[in-house]
Parts: structure tokens; C-alpha cells; sequence
């Protein structure tokens, strides 16, 4: 039993609050306030209050479990390691590497994240490795590789929110995402600055603003785009700042100009004195920030909507100076590490490039390898999902749960169903789980040691407070025992601070440099922010606010990108006449595996719902809590209606948090971005009906 408190941080999302795990006296754990982090001072939300209710052996895996005669039962982990092996194995030799597919989570920590990457290139050989994040805000990380050179969530600690002009929330919820940073904004108001909401509904979140604009889905990018317009036309572009710290700015500015603010009016359904007041807020103070979210980046444009709120901050000199900037608001647990080190298709450690042959050298210099052995890219994440029994045979999937949260999802849960041999690393047994030929049950979280990188880019260390269950081993020893069963004796290590130090090696001299981070450190810090590249004599100082001098790219300067509006990949029509978005709920946590296993987080979010306005409502003549049935070219799901006059007339809005009928995915339109491969999960076109 433990015997002493262990301050850690939460096991869901990207703010990583501080907590404390105290033991209680009859075993197990409770989670108590831990005032001295400074992100959330101690304050939490239901999901991190609850978080310990997962360790419980009740609603684990503690047995590996193994398909026979078409159901799965319980066998030894020997048994189980061997079968993977052998079937990895013997799909590699049968189709070759690339039939055998890898596909992590962002809520793995650092540690597995490498290991994951590593392992898919050094021990299988495969290129197919890719993971949920592109899901997430992999459009947010495009346009800032694209305009500063680098792509980390937030270039300044959350700390600078109270002390600036004049925050744009693009298509954020966080008062339900990310409850106890409200606080920051609250302040902001507080200090007498001004904060802009920008979604379709009338969020928690968007109560809170001082100017709340409600565009059509999948119109940001007009909108913006109608706002740089203003700024333009009212002379209050930055000349300097333009002239010495970017480029491109002649070819942005015409593509701009082309979007007359009554053209954006009637493309966004945001009205011209509001489009004009959001100029006057966001240009009058001396500092200022846009920050998104899932809304603009969840979209098959995500990436040119984020680039053209990025030229805002460009044009107005709001970027790499104090207290201005762009920022994504990440949202996995280590959603920031997750796609620094190695398991995004396109990726080596260290946020470096996998087709840039010096840093393959380097990477496979650290791995012992020839950098000729290293495969090539492979597919993004629904890509690879949708390609599952076709050339792709085999998959390893750890950290996600894609039957309820992947795009088009009837359809990949039919491809995961046509693959010769699937098999899964959970803590609990999960939608896609229970598809598995093999599922191994791991540990999680308070179980063991790892580190993860916050939305603000600050490395933590997740540590060790309670002992797992029997039964259970970590992600960390099922690759090491795999590597050894396909021939790979070292370089596999167990231990997390073993692969830490590793990954530091491997990411010395990259973007995400964390060379100059280690345990110890983190044990006495309350982390410390990349890149932070080693020095010889004294602790590295790490780097809470980027780009103050220059901006990533080899001279210095952002770019400007010349983007124009495009309409949503399905824009509604006779037969599918109603925008459907999707997004989340305070109680539940993403796919719902571990957030669904808890009693009193079902008792405040029971299950899916359609929200839709009560003009739309009168239409199709549903009362509050009748079953409405949602129909997209893909599917129909059917869910109660939740009828508010918070959200637009010609849209409705459901969570996707629950399997069966209420899935939301079953809708939504797998449409991908060209740049980023982000679907577009915030609208599709789909009809309402009345369900018996
Ligand atoms: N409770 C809870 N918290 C979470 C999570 C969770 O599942 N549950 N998940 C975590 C993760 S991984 C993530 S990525 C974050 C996500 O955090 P958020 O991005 O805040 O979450 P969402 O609800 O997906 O989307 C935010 C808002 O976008 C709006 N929106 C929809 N379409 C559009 C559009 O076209 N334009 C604009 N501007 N807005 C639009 C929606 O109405 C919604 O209110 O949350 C993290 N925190
Ligand atoms: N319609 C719609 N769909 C969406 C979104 C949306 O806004 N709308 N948002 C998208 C976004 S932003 C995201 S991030 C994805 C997330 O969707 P998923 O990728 O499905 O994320 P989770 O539900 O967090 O799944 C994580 C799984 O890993 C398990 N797990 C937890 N810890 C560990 C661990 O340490 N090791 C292992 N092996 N397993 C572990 C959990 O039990 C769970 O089963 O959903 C995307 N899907
Ligand atoms: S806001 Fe995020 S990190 Fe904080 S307690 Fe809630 S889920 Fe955990
Ligand atoms: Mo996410």
C-alpha cells in the first residue's frame, strides 16, 4: 500500500492540471488539491476530481485477453505476447512491412510515444504509424510550421492571458474543455481587457465574452479573412512590424481584399457592424492574442483558417512580442509531446522530419541503425484506417479508440473488422477493443512514471503513485517483450526515465529540443518549457515564450500565407438541408472509454443528444427530449433533442462521446484537409426526422 501523497498531474487533458494522490486508509487513492501548480492553482474539474475512480480494478483489464471460437477470454501474457508476434510476423512475411500498421494516441506520454514510433520503424520496418492527433489540432500544427517555423501549442505560459488587450476565442469551449484556465480569462475581463468568442453556439464559454460572434460552421476562414479586410481598409496594419519581421505580405493583403465585409456577412452570417467591432477590440489595446480550438481547425480548409488567423496577428504586429501572439489550445493529455517525438506518420523524434535525410542520420544514430533502414512517410491516421484490409493486414493500436471517434466510423469499424489480426493495448476494454484478436491490459497514468508536454509546452512529470493491479504491465514492457519476440534484444528499455534520457539524445538539435531536460529537474520544477537544448555548464533555462526575437524559419521572419475562402466539403441541400458540428461535453472525456466507466460523470452526462434550435425544432415538430433521428450520406444516428436558442437555426450540435445509436460519428464526413489530413468532424450536411 502506499503510505505517502504524491503530487502528480491529471490523466486527461492538454492542461495537465496539478494534483495530489493521497492514500486512503483502505487502499487506493483520492485525489486532493494541489495549490502550488500554476495552471490550475489547485482548482479542478469533475473528470480530474474523479480521475482515481479508473484505478479501480472494477472497471480494468487485469487479464490479457485472446479470441477463441469467436469470443474473447483470458490468457496468459505469454501466451498473448507470442500471439501477436507470431501473427505480426507472419503478416510481414506473407505482404511484407507495410502491411502492418501502428496507430497511437496523444494521451501517451512521451516515453511511449517514442517507443511506439521507434518500434514501428526500427522493429517492424513499417512507414504505416500514425495517430489520433492528427484528429485534433494537426491543422493548428501545419499553419504554425508554415507561418513561424515551428508548431508548439501556446509560444506563452497561460499566465500571460490576464495581462493582455484583447483575446479572440476561435471555436474554443473551454469552459467545458478546460475549466479551471477560465480563470485566466475571467481576469483578463477583470484587468479591463476584452475577450471576443467566436462559435456557432452560445457556449459556457462564450457567456462569458464581451462580443460573441456566431458564424455558420466552416466559415472562419471568410470570417478572418472579412476581418483583415477591416484592417486594412481602416489603416491599421502594422507597416513595420510587417516590413521587419515577415514575409508575403503583398500576396495575403490582395487575397484579403478580395473579401468585401458584406461578401463575409453572407458567407458567415456575422454582420458587418460586428465584424467591425471585433477589428476595434482586437486593434485599440497594445496587446493581443487569437487563440483556436477544435471549431476552425476541425475542417477540411483547418489549416489555411488557421493561416489566415494567423496573418490577423501577423498584420497587426501581434505575434513574437510580450503578451501578443497566435496560440492552439491542444487538447490530450500529452497532445503536445504525442506529436513531437515519432508517432505521426510523417515524423522522427524531436518534431523532426522524416524524409530530411540529415536528421535520419542523426535519429539513426542514436538507434543504432542504418538511416537507410529507416522507412519513408506513411499514411495519415483515417487514411490508414480506411486502407485496414486491403495492403494493410496487421494493426497495433495503443491509446485511442477510433470505433467511436474516428470520422465516417461505421465504415472504419467495418475495415478494423476485415483485418487479418488486430491487437490492442487498453486499461479498459474499449469499443475497438472488443473487436481485438488480442488485447493486452496496461497501465495507466497514477500507475506509473512518464512524462507529458502541456498545451503551453511545458514538460511535466506524471509521477508514480499507486501500484497496478495484478496482471498488468506497462506499454513500455509489452513493446520490449515484442521487440525481443521479433528479433529485437535492445533498445527497448522498460524503464521510463531509461527511454527519457534516450529520447533526450534523439531530440538533441531539433525543433522540440529536450536535451536539457530530466527527471531530476522535473521533480524539483514545475516543468520546464521547450526547446531546451542542453548546456555544458548550468541547467538550461528552457523557453516559456517563443519567437520574441525571431520567428523558426531559417531567416527569421513568419510568413504569410495567401488564403481564400472555400466552402465546407458538404454544404447542405434539398435532401440534407441542416449543418451538423460535433464536439464535447464537461462530464465526458473523448471516446468515453474511461470517463463512461465512471458513476458520477454519467450521472451529470448520461448520454448523446441533439441540440438544435427551437425554430428548427417546431419544423420537424420535436419536443425537448423526443428521439431525433440524424441522417448524413453516411449513416443515421438517433439521439434526444435538446432544444436552446444557443446555437444557430440551421445547424444542430452533438457530442461524440457514446457508441451505439447516439454516435455521432456514424455522421460525420471524413473529408480531409489537404495539407494537414485533419477530417472535417465540425460540419456535414445531414436531415432531421422524428424517430419512433
Ligand atoms: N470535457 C472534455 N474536455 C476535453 C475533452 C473532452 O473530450 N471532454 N477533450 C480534450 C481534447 S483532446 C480536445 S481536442 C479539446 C477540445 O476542446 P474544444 O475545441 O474547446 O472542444 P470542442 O467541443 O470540440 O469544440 C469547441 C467548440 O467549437 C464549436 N464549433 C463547431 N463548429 C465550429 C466552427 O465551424 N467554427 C467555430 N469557430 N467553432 C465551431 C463547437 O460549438 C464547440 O463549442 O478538449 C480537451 N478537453
Ligand atoms: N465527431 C467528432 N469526433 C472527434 C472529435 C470531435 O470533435 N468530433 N475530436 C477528435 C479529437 S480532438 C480527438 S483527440 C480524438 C480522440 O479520440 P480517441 O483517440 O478515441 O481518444 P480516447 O477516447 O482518449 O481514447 C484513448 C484510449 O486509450 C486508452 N488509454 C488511456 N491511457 C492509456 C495508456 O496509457 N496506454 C494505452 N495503451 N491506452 C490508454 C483509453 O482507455 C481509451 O480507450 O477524437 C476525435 N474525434
Ligand atoms: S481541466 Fe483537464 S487536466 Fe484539468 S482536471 Fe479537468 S481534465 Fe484534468
Ligand atoms: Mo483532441
Amino acid at each position: 500500500m502506499q503510505t505517502a501523497s504524491t503530487p502528480t498531474h491529471c490523466p486527461y487533458c492538454a492542461l495537465q492540471c496539478g494534483m495530489t494522490l493521497s492514500p486512503l486508509p483502505k487502499g487506493g487513492v483520492e485525489v486532493v488539491e494541489r495549490p502550488d501548480f500554476p495552471v490550475n492553482r489547485g482548482a479542478l474539474c469533475g473528470k480530474g476530481r474523479t480521475a482515481a475512480a479508473v484505478l479501480s480494478s472494477r472497471v480494468r483489464l487485469t487479464s490479457p485477453l485472446v479470441r477463441s471460437g469467436g469470443s474473447l477470454v483470458p490468457a496468459t501474457w505469454e501466451e498473448a505476447l507470442d500471439r501477436i508476434a507470431g501473427e505480426l510476423g507472419r503478416v510481414r512475411d506473407a505482404h511484407g512491412a507495410d502491411a502492418l500498421g501502428v496507430f497511437g494516441g496523444g494521451g501517451l506520454t512521451n516515453e511511449k510515444a517514442y517507443t511506439l514510433g521507434k518500434f514501428a520503424r526500427v522493429v517492424l520496418g513499417t512507414s504505416q504509424i500514425d495517430y489520433n492527433g492528427r484528429f485534433c489540432m494537426s491543422s493548428a500544427a501545419a499553419a504554425g510550421v508554415r507561418a513561424f517555423g515551428l508548431d508548439r501549442g501556446l509560444p506563452f505560459p497561460l499566465e500571460d492571458v490576464p495581462r493582455t488587450g484583447c483575446v479572440i476565442l476561435v471555436g474554443s469551449n473551454l469552459a467545458e474543455t478546460m475549466p479551471p484556465s477560465l480563470r485566466f480569462f475571467s481576469e483578463l475581463r477583470e484587468n479591463g481587457g476584452t475577450l471576443i468568442v467566436i462559435d456557432p453556439r452560445r457556449t459556457k464559454t462564450a457567456e462569458q465574452a464581451d462580443l460573441h460572434l456566431a458564424p455558420r460552421p466552416g466559415t472562419d476562414l471568410a470570417l478572418a479573412l472579412g476581418l483583415l479586410h477591416l484592417i486594412v481598409a481602416e489603416g491599421r496594419v502594422d507597416e513595420e512590424y510587417v516590413r521587419e519581421r515577415t514575409v508575403g505580405w503583398e500576396e495575403a493583403r490582395a487575397a484579403a481584399m478580395a473579401h468585401w465585409p458584406e461578401y463575409v456577412e453572407r458567407i458567415t452570417g456575422v454582420s458587418v457592424p460586428q465584424l467591425r467591432e471585433t477589428v476595434r477590440l482586437f486593434c485599440e489595446p497594445e496587446a493581443a492574442m487569437v487563440l483556436t480550438a477544435r471549431g476552425p481547425e476541425q475542417q477540411a480548409k483547418g489549416t489555411d483558417t488557421v493561416g489566415a488567423w494567423i496573418n490577423l496577428c501577423l498584420a497587426t504586429g501581434r505575434a513574437g512580442r510580450p503578451l501578443s501572439g497566435y496560440g492552439c489550445l491542444t487538447g490530450q493529455g500529452n497532445g503536445q509531446g504525442g506529436r513531437e517525438h515519432g508517432q505521426k506518420a510523417d515524423q522522427l523524434p524531436g518534431y523532426r522530419k522524416l524524409d530530411d535525410p540529415a536528421a535520419r542520420a542523426h535519429v539513426a544514430g542514436v538507434w543504432g541503425v542504418d538511416p537507410d533502414s529507416l522507412p519513408g512517410p506513411g499514411r495519415s491516421a483515417y487514411e490508414l484506417l480506411d486502407a485496414l484490409g486491403t495492403d494493410l493486414r496487421a494493426l497495433l493500436l495503443m491509446g485511442s479508440n477510433p470505433v467511436v471517434s474516428a470520422p465516417h466510423a461505421a465504415h472504419v469499424e467495418k475495415r478494423i473488422g476485415s483485418l487479418d489480426f488486430l491487437a490492442v493495448c487498453d486499461v479498459v476494454l474499449s469499443e475497438t477493443a472488443a473487436l481485438a484478436d488480442v488485447v493486452l491490459p496496461v497501465t495507466q497514468w497514477a500507475e506509473e512514471t512518464g512524462t507529458t508536454t502541456s498545451l503551453e509546452g511545458r514538460v511535466l512529470l506524471r509521477r508514480q503513485a499507486v501500484t497496478a493491479p495484478d496482471g498488468v504491465r506497462s506499454d513500455l514492457e509489452v513493446l520490449h517483450e515484442l521487440a525481443a519476440r521479433l528479433g529485437v534484444e535492445k533498445g527497448f528499455p522498460v524503464e521510463p526515465e531509461e527511454v527519457f534520457e534516450e529520447l533526450r539524445r534523439a531530440s538533441a538539435g531539433g525543433v522540440a529540443d529536450y536535451s536539457g531536460i530530466t527527471y531530476r529537474r522535473l521533480a524539483e520544477e514545475n516543468g520546464v518549457f521547450w526547446p531546451c537544448p542542453a548546456r555544458d555548464d548550468e541547467p538550461a533555462p528552457g523557453t516559456p515564450r517563443l519567437f520574441l526575437d525571431r520567428f523558426a524559419t531559417p531567416d527569421g521572419r513568419a510568413r504569410f500565407v495567401p488564403v481564400s475562402h472555400r466552402p465546407n466539403a458538404e454544404e447542405p441541400d434539398d435532401d440534407y438541408p441542416v449543418l451538423l458540428t460535433t464536439g464535447r461535453v464537461v462530464a465526458q472525456y473523448q471516446s468515453g472509454a474511461q470517463t463512461r466507466r465512471v458513476d458520477e460523470l454519467n450521472a451529470a452526462a448520461p448520454g448523446p443528444f441533439v441540440e438544435l434550435h427551437p425554430r428548427l425544432a417546431a419544423r420537424l415538430g420535436a419536443a425537448e427530449g423526443d428521439r431525433v433521428a440524424v441522417v448524413s450520406r453516411r449513416g443515421r444516428a438517433v439521439a434526444p433533442a435538446r432544444i436552446t436558442t444557443g446555437i444557430r437555426p440551421d445547424t444542430v450540435f452533438m457530442p461524440f462521446h457514446w457508441p451505439g445509436e447516439g454516435r455521432a460519428n456514424t455522421l460525420t464526413n471524413p473529408a480531409l484537409d489537404p495539407t494537414s489530413r485533419m477530417p472535417e468532424f465540425k460540419s456535414c450536411a445531414v436531415r432531421l426526422e422524428l424517430a419512433e
